[in-house]
């Protein structure tokens, strides 16, 4: 098949997640154009079957806000028409469905499918603001095919949306032989001493992450368990949250180590992996840290209780209670057998449901549906 992905091309779980179905599908001989402003940033490896078509948009003095999205549409039409696309994959809706629907008008000759994978905030947050709603809404209706990365989020899309299409869950998904645990790579040797537990969490630090709870629990950790509280990720809340550690006496054991390339490898180093999320659709990154053998404290909200089985791969608790937070990662990193047996049962979780064997068949099986239909 040819296939156009479009997604967010720098950090984010529905970028990474655009990213490696593409590679995916082109190991297995489909031809991939991605379609973007930059190339994005998990395309890591050269396969003859990918090509990345840029979008520029020119910039005018009468722009305040240069029309990206205009520039994309004719973009996506034109890779459509001289790729000859079947299918064209839009990874979260705003604004990318709408304009794989400008796309496909200005097409005379090709019939595109068009899918529309739903990740989150582009249904919560984003999509369901009034200056967008109708937009997506209507440019959801007019996808072929709409996928939701779980059936939390694919209920939130029914409730706020109230759309009538058929929407399939097809979970993210993590390529189980790059995301494994090799402690010989651990390589954090100047930050954590040979006794200490890492705990860890990844995040763009937006307020929907709620990263100041990971402190606030592990300000009552600290005293029970030889630690240090690892924070990858750059954003808006990294400066509350260098603030509340120093006012909490933390600031030598909680160490912000700023965006980072190679998270496979410094999940291979972690104890625990927290993510406290207020929502979360999906949580692609305790996915990641699960199939390193990572045990996962996560909140009762949106996906997460879909991946995580609570108290046998991993901990669920509810937002803000720091307490029952701070409580499993006591039990969790005092007791090496335990840790290491939920460790290991989570990525059982991953390999039985979540890895990319499993799940890019199927994308290529809906794919096949929708052109069939
Ligand atoms: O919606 C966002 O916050 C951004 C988005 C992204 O691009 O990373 O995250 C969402 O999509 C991920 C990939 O499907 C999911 O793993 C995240 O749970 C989801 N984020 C939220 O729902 C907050």
């Amino acid at each position: 098949m040819n296939i156009g992905i479009t997604c967010y091309p720098t950090y984010g779980g529905s970028g990474a997640i655009a990213t490696e179905l593409g590679q995916a599908l082109a190991r297995s001989g489909h031809k991939i154009h991605f379609i973007s402003y930059s190339i994005p940033f998990r395309l890591q490896e050269y396969n003859q079957n990918i090509s990345f078509h840029d979008v520029e948009v020119m910039p005018y003095p009468l722009f305040k806000y240069p029309p990206y999205t205009l520039a994309l549409a004719a973009k996506m039409a034109a890779v459509a028409e001289e790729a000859k696309l079947d299918v064209l994959h839009v990874h979260y809706a705003v604004p990318h469905a709408t304009c794989a629907f400008l796309a496909r008008h200005m097409l005379k000759s090709r019939d595109i499918k068009i899918i529309t994978t739903l990740h989150g905030t582009d249904i919560t947050l984003v999509g369901s603001d009034k200056s967008f709603y109708q937009i997506t809404k209507f440019s959801i209706e007019e996808s072929d095919g709409i996928t939701a990365v779980s059936e939390s989020l694919r209920q939130d899309t029914l409730s706020l949306f109230g759309i009538e299409n058929e929407i399939r869950v097809i979970p993210n998904f993590v390529d189980t032989n790059r995301f494994k645990r090799k402690e010989a790579h651990c390589d954090l040797k100047n930050i954590v001493q040979e006794d200490e537990k890492v705990l860890l969490h990844v995040s763009n630090l937006r307020p929907v992450k709620r990263v100041t709870d990971v402190i606030r629990m592990y300000v009552k950790v600290k005293p029970k368990i030889k630690s240090k509280l690892l924070i990858v990720g750059e954003g808006p809340d990294r400066v509350p949250a260098q603030e509340l550690a120093a006012e909490l006496g933390l600031r030598d054991s909680v160490v912000f180590l700023g965006q980072q390339e190679g998270i496979d490898d410094i999940l291979s180093c972690a104890d625990l992996y927290l993510l406290p999320s207020e929502q979360e659709s999906f949580g692609l990154s305790a996915l990641e840290a699960m199939s390193c053998e990572v045990p996962v404290v996560g909140t009762n909200v949106g996906g997460v209780p879909e991946l995580i089985q609570h108290g046998k791969n991993g901990f669920i608790t509810e937002v803000g209670d720091v307490d029952k937070m701070a409580e499993h990662a006591i039990s969790v990193l005092s007791d090496d057998a335990y840790r290491s047996q939920i460790g290991i049962k989570a990525r059982q979780r991953v390999l039985d449901s979540f890895g990319e064997d499993r799940v890019v068949p199927q994308y290529e099986a809906y794919y096949e549906e929708v052109l069939n239909r």
